[in-house]
């Protein structure tokens, strides 16, 4: 795949390394931050700090909260905190989880949609944020890897934050932002600008799961990922780097054995951010009492493996109700007695397990993972990309897609039954889910009677936001019944997707939505549809939620449906309604 200007690299890019040098210049004038966390532990940055902890034998503990603000977040904070020393639980540090429009420059981020999580509207925002409370604040996401790089990156470390994140989210596309090159030369100054501040322990942080990881069909092309990311960073940029990973892992041995494997590969020995708790296995029709007992496991062996290979990553228990809402404070906190006792359990069991199986998956990963590395540079290379180029790494990478990155250079034996050409070394959680979650929608909707009859309507699907699963579900569900599926992807504007519609001259358009900003992005959808004459019937499904009059996270499916569009709870509620009105569709 090629950018808009049909190159994997465009031309006249600048020199990676002149970029990597004007952050480090930057980052010379600028004095780093030291947040109370730190101070008050008598530490000089969080990744010391880490560091310490692990050769303690202590666990440190993470949680994810972004409301809309910091005074709003510090509130709930103060909350937590103040339960926790109630009970006896143990928080480090936070992730202050960002709006999207976060990875905009300041001077765009008022005029785009809102979405859900913080925003730092002042420097005080983000020195409150180190300053106020006594717990480590993390920017994970929409910093480095996005089009604001820079800006987040210096006022991140000038307030005092140890953990800079995303490299992960190079992946990402932004609200009305439509040069990648441009998001690219970004991520390479703000990447200098971290590295000019590796000596006083300001670490460049990526959680995997949030980019291409998330898709990879086989666990060693995420390692191999990660290793080409080290290989930017580490060798390219000069910057601390630290991967971590966790929320699309399921499976606990695979968990573990993909923890130590990216321990190996961890030459400098960063620590990584956390271990997140599994959040994908927990789907928003399960209950609560199965939902407790997925994170009870997942928490307990990944403490157990934190206690074998003490890395220093902080871990991260799920609140239970994750499928369905933003945690509440009551949501966190229920989560920390979670992992406490899951603590007291695995210290208790140390020599209950066997890692020995672990290990073997580990260094299986690890074969496979090395081999696609090499494939991926070699590969790139003979695509003319400049392998010693950080800039030119980034966006053929991005360009190219996880889907081609992994059948290009896989690790796995070619085979064309699978869905990405190779058999996997070791298959991901993702696969196995997604495969599963879309074939139980094709057997229900196999049971019904009449049979829904959609065969030759053509659909434009699209994601407004990074969330995919639902998108492979809907689509492959509706090709399946032989629809013909225009799949534009994720992070689509509402612009694109109406200009899609209409040059494809769609039958119907489905929209997936997760961010929180349902009933907004389908009035938005439906006015593109208007300046086009199009009265193409809209469906939308996700998660429909909103702010509403102060509300939060109000459940918009009425407004949805008053604004004009079909709100779906599933696909099957799509594919009936296409069944029955299929006629009418074909007329539009
Ligand atoms: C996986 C995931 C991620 C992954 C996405 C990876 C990927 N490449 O897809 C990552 C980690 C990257 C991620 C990021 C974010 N996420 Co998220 N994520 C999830 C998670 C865990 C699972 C969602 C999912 O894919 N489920 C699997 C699918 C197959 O099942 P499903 O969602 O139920 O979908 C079914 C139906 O709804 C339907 N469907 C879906 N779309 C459509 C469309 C149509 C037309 C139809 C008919 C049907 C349909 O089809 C599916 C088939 O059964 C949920 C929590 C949870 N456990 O549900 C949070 C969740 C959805 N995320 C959330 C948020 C807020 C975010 C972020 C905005 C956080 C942030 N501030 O950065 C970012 C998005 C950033 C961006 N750039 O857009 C919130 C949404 C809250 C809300 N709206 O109330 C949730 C609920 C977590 C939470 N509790 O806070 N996320």
């Amino acid at each position: 795949m090629t950018g808009a200007d049909g190159e994997l690299v465009p031309r006249g890019l600048p020199s990676g390394h002149d970029l990597v040098r004007r952050g480090r210049e930057m980052a010379a004038s600028l004095s780093t931050g030291w947040a109370r966390y730190c101070r008050e532990r008598g530490v000089r940055s969080e990744r010391h700090y880490k560091q310490a902890c692990a050769s303690r034998d202590e666990i440190t503990y993470y949680i994810n909260l972004g409301l809309k603000s910091w005074p709003e977040t510090r509130a709930a904070l103060e909350e937590i905190l103040a339960a926790c020393r109630e009970r006896d639980l143990r928080v480090d540090r936070v992730s202050l989880t960002a709006d999207r429009r976060m990875g905009l420059p300041p001077d765009a981020r008022r005029d785009a949609l809102e979405e859900t999580g913080i925003m730092f509207w002042t420097p005080r925002d983000w020195h409150g944020a180190a300053d106020d409370l006594d717990v480590e604040p993390i920017l994970n996401d929409h910093a480095v890897g996005s089009p604001a790089s820079v800006e987040n990156a210096c006022e991140a470390i000038a307030a005092g934050f140890g953990y800079i994140g995303n490299l992960s989210q190079q992946a990402y596309r932004y609200p009305g932002w439509s040069s990648d090159a441009d998001q690219m030369i970004a991520t390479v100054i703000g990447m200098g600008v971290i590295a000019g501040k590796k000596d006083d322990g300001v670490v460049l942080d990526s959680y995997i799961d949030d980019g291409f990881c998330a898709t990879f069909h086989d666990a060693a092309t995420s390692l191999a990922w990660c290793m080409l990311h080290r290989h930017i960073a580490d060798d390219l940029v000069g910057v601390a780097y630290a991967p971590s990973y966790g929320s699309t892992f399921a499976d606990p041995m695979l968990k573990q054995a993909f923890g130590l494997a990216l321990d190996r590969i961890n030459t400098s020995r960063v620590p990584p951010s956390l271990v997140h708790g599994d959040t994908n296995s927990l789907e928003a029709w399960y209950s609560l009492d199965r939902n407790a007992a997925i994170v009870t496991s997942d928490i307990y062996f990944t403490i157990a493996s934190q206690l074998a290979h003490p890395t220093g990553a902080a871990v991260h228990p799920t609140p239970l109700t994750e499928p369905s809402r933003i945690p509440t404070v009551e949501d966190i906190v229920q989560s920390l007695e979670i992992g406490r006792e899951a603590e007291r359990r695995a210290r208790s069991t140390r020599d209950l397990i066997d890692w020995r199986p672990v290990y073997a998956m580990r260094d299986q990963i690890m074969a496979g993972g090395e081999r696609a590395y090499h494939s991926m540079l070699d590969g790139l290379r003979l695509l003319g990309v400049d392998t010693s180029d950080p800039l030119a790494l980034l966006i053929a990478t991005k360009r190219l897609g996880a889907d081609e990155i992994e059948r290009a250079f896989g690790a796995g034996e070619s085979d064309s039954s699978y869905p990405r050409g190779r058999v996997p070394v070791v298959p991901t959680d993702t696969l196995r889910r997604a495969t599963a979650n879309r074939q139980r929608v094709i057997d229900a909707l196999a049971q019904l009677s009449p049979l829904p009859q959609v065969a030759g309507l053509r659909v434009v699907a699209a994601s407004g936001d990074i969330h995919e699963y639902g998108l492979y579900v809907l689509t492959g569900v509706l090709q399946s019944l032989g629809c013909e599926v225009v799949d534009l992807g994720t992070s689509v504007d509402a612009a694109a997707i109406a200009a899609a519609a209409a040059e494809t001259a769609a039958h119907a358009v489905a929209l997936s939505t997760y961010n929180g900003m349902a009933a907004s992005l389908t009035r938005d959808l439906l006015a593109e549809f208007g300046l086009r004459g199009l009265s193409t019937r809209l469906y939308v499904g996700g998660r429909l939620t909103e702010d509403l009059h102060g509300a939060k996270n109000v459940d918009v499916t009425r407004h949805v449906a008053e604004l004009g569009a079909v709100p779906c709870a599933s696909v099957e509620d799509m594919v009936v309604d296409m069944s029955r009105s299929a006629a009418q569709l074909r007329t539009c």
